[in-house]
C-alpha cells in the first residue's frame, strides 16, 4: 500500500512538549507481561501494522520500538518525576464531550456509570461544535480527566482503566496510547492510537486473567470495527425509520429549534444516504437487519453459557457492546434487534449493572 506515514505523539497537557523514556521502558515491559511474549503488536489492527511496515519500511519485530518513536518525533527524554503525581480516579474532576445517542460516547458513559465514576456531560451541537472550540479533535466522545484531554472512546475507556488498576498518573498512562497519522493511497489523513484495546498493568497478571485480556481486546475490536457499523443501515434504512431515528435523536440531543426545523427534512435524508454509505463502505449484507443478527449472535455465541463475556460481571467488553446499543432503546431496530435475536437477557444483565453501579468499589 503506497502509503505516507507521520507518527505523531500526541502530548497532552501539561506535558505537551516531554516525554519519558523511563516511562516507554516500563510500557514496553508491560506489554511483554500481558501479551506473554506473543508478538501480538499492541492490539492495534492489522491494517495499521500493514501501514507501519511499509510507511517506515522497518522491520518491526513484535513492536515499535521506543527509540523508532522518538527518532520521528525527537523526543527529549524527561525523568519520570516530570510527571504529575497520580491522582485516583475519584479525585479527577471528568468532563464528557458527547452527543447523546453517539454509540461510542454510550460505551464510555456504559464504563463511567458502571464503575460509578462521578462525571459531568457537555452535550455537544452536532452542526456548530462551538463546545469544541478548544480542541483540534472534532469528534466526540472526547473527555477531559482534569486539564488533560483523551480522544477516541477505546482509548479513553483504556486510559481510565489501567489508572485504576495501576499506579500511574494519567499523563504518563497516556504516553503509552500514541496517536500515529498515517495517509491512505487516497491522500485522507487516518488518525489511529497504538494500544487503543490494552489495559497497563503495573504488576504481571496470571495466565488466566491473560486469556481474558485477550478475548476482551478482541471483542471490543469487533465492537468498534463490525458490530457498530451493522447498526447506522439499520437505524437509517428506511424513509420512516430515518425520520423516527431523526426525532428521537434530535429530542435527545443538543439540537436548538433553530436547527431542528432547518434540518427537519434533510436531516433524514442525509442521514439515509449516510446509512447506505456505511453499508457499502463496511460491505454490510443488503439484508442490513440479518446482518445486525447474524453479529449479535456471533457475540451471543462468544458469551456462551456465561453470565456475562467477563464471568459473573461485565468485563470491558461486555459493557462496550451494550454501550453502542444503549442510545437505540426507543427505535425500532433496538426492538428487532431484541426481538430477533437471544440478546435479551444478556442486555437487561448488563443495563442493571451498570445502572447500579455494579462495579463501583
Ligand atoms: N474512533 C472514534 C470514533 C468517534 C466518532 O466517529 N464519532 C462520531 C459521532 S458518533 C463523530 O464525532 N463524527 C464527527 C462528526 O459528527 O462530525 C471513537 O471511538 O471515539
Amino acid at each position: 500500500m503506497a502509503a505516507r506515514i507521520a507518527i505523531r505523539l500526541t502530548f497532552r497537557s501539561p506535558l505537551s512538549k516531554s516525554f519519558s523514556s523511563r516511562g516507554h521502558r516500563s510500557f514496553q515491559s508491560r506489554l511483554v507481561s500481558t501479551t506473554n511474549n506473543r508478538p501480538e503488536f499492541f492490539g492495534t489492527s492489522r491494517r495499521f501494522m500493514a501501514v507501519l511496515a511499509t510507511g517506515c519500511g522497518a522491520t518491526l519485530a513484535g513492536f515499535v520500538s521506543y527509540r523508532m518513536i522518538s527518532n520521528n518525533v525527537k523526543a527529549r527524554p524527561v525523568k519520570d518525576s516530570n510527571f504529575p503525581a497520580k491522582k485516583g480516579i475519584s479525585d479527577i474532576s471528568i468532563t464528557l464531550y458527547q452527543y447523546q445517542n453517539c454509540p461510542f460516547c454510550g460505551k464510555v458513559r456504559a464504563f463511567l456509570n458502571y464503575y460509578g465514576i462521578k462525571y459531568n456531560t457537555v452535550e455537544v451541537s452536532p452542526l456548530w461544535k462551538s463546545e469544541l472550540s478548544f480542541s483540534k479533535y472534532k469528534k466526540v466522545p472526547l473527555l477531559m480527566a482534569d486539564d488533560t484531554q483523551i480522544n477516541d472512546s477505546s482509548v479513553i475507556i483504556s486510559a481510565l482503566r489501567s489508572l485504576m488498576v495501576g499506579q500511574d498518573s494519567i499523563e504518563q498512562i497516556l504516553v503509552y496510547y500514541p496517536e500515529i497519522t498515517t495517509k491512505g493511497a487516497d491522500g485522507k489523513e487516518q488518525t489511529e492510537y497504538a494500544n487503543r484495546y490494552f489495559i497497563m498493568y503495573k504488576e504481571a497478571i496470571d495466565k488466566k486473567s491473560m486469556e481474558q485480556e485477550k478475548e476482551q481486546r478482541k471483542w471490543r475490536k469487533w465492537v468498534d470495527n463490525s458490530f457498530v457499523h451493522t447498526l447506522s443501515p439499520n437505524i437509517y434504512r428506511t424513509a420512516s425509520e430515518a425520520m423516527q431515528a431523526f426525532e428521537y435523536f434530535t429530542k435527545q440531543s443538543n439540537v436548538s429549534t433553530f436547527e431542528k426545523y432547518s434540518t427537519y427534512f434533510a436531516g433524514p435524508v442525509v442521514m439515509y444516504f449516510v446509512g447506505k454509505h456505511v453499508k457499502r463502505k463496511h460491505n454490510i449484507n443488503d439484508d442490513v437487519r440479518q446482518a445486525m443478527y447474524d453479529e449479535a449472535e456471533k457475540w451471543m455465541k462468544a458469551v456462551g453459557k456465561r453470565k456475562f463475556m467477563g464471568g459473573s460481571a461485565p468485563n470491558l467488553a461486555d459493557l462496550a457492546v451494550y454501550g453502542v446499543l444503549s442510545g437505540l432503546e426507543g427505535l425500532d431496530t433496538f426492538k428487532d434487534l431484541m426481538t430477533h435475536t437471544t440478546m435479551k437477557p444478556w442486555y437487561n444483565r448488563v443495563k442493571e449493572a451498570v445502572q447500579t453501579h455494579a462495579g463501583a468499589c
